[in-house]
């Protein structure tokens, strides 16, 4: 907790599921002299995360809610200059927003649908990358920080009915080992946390709000909380500035290897 006392934090997706949970963790685990730069398109529901922050911990860390679409290539590239100066010396950037889009296989899977889920979960996080990094460089030693992407079992097991998904989550994982590779010369560390199967409003995206059927892949196992995730990040954040926790695969019991092989009572 000492470790994380005075930095600027930015989560992207910090509205819902393992974003909000991440952020709500960080704040619980060091409550004094902490910023939360909480980022994601629903600034209604940001405000409500910075409430529940400050209900909990009280007003030792300061939380700014920040509407932003990381798929939007001009709102990214003008995120940090729109930031008031005092937030601007940011430490961690954990890369969370993602998404699911639909069960379909090829040839049916929708254009639309195929667009979205690469223009957030893998051009977003690299431009959310490349906005923060120079940040990071300027400092000694070659540069310091921590930029942690929230990958996916579905990025190392593919599965049908998830390609484009499951083709999003392997890009993260090429792309963040390069990353590390390249910054060697460097203290910033390179940080990916996979999920298996946690409940969130990931399905209810999946199935186009339909609740029904994102209950449905639950019904029968105990998929992880939201906060067993957020734990696991903030833990990585959180180590001495030489230990890299450099990839964790975290899933449920019943859940064991692969994003589809699962045990259903
Ligand atoms: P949720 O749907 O609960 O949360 C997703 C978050 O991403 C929301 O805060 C949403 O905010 C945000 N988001 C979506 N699109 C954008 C965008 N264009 N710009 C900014 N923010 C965006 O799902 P999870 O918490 O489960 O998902 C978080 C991450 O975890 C994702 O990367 C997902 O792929 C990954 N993951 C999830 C697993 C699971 O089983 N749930 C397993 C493995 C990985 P808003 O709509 O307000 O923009
Ligand atoms: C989500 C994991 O297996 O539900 O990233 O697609 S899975």
């Amino acid at each position: 907790a000492k470790r994380l006392e005075g930095k600027t934090i930015v989560i992207t997706g910090a509205s819902s599921g393992i974003g909000r949970s991440t952020a709500v963790e960080f704040a619980r685990t060091s409550p004094k002299n902490l910023r939360l730069i909480l980022t994601a398109r629903r600034i209604d529901t940001l405000k409500e995360v910075a409430a529940q922050i400050k209900k909990e911990v009280g007003e030792g860390v300061k939380v700014l809610p920040f509407k932003l679409d990381v798929s939007s290539p001009d709102e990214v590239r003008s995120f940090v200059g729109n930031l008031p100066e005092e937030w601007r010396e940011i430490d961690v950037l954990v890369n969370n927003a993602g998404l699911v889009k639909g069960v379909d296989k090829a040839p049916e899977i929708k254009e639309e649908d195929i667009n979205v889920m690469f223009a957030t979960n893998v051009t977003g996080l690299i431009n959310m990358t490349q906005a923060i990094l120079p940040i990071f460089k300027k400092r000694a030693d070659g540069g310091a920080g921590d930029i942690i992407n929230v990958g996916s079992i579905a990025g190392r097991e593919p599965y049908q009915g998830g390609s484009i998904y499951c083709a999003t989550k392997a890009a993260v994982r090429s792309f963040t080992d390069s990353l590390r590779r390249e910054l060697i010369a460097t203290r910033i560390r390179i940080i990916e946390v996979d999920p298996g199967q946690v409940e969130t409003e990931f399905s209810v995206v999946r199935f186009y709000g339909d609740k029904a059927k994102a209950d449905a892949v639950y019904a029968g196992c105990e998929p992880l909380t939201p906060d067993d995730i957020a734990e696991v990040i903030v833990f990585a954040a959180g180590r001495r500035e030489n230990v890299v926790l450099a990839d964790t695969l975290i899933f449920p019991n019943h859940q064991q290897a692969a994003a589809t092989v699962m045990h259903k009572k």
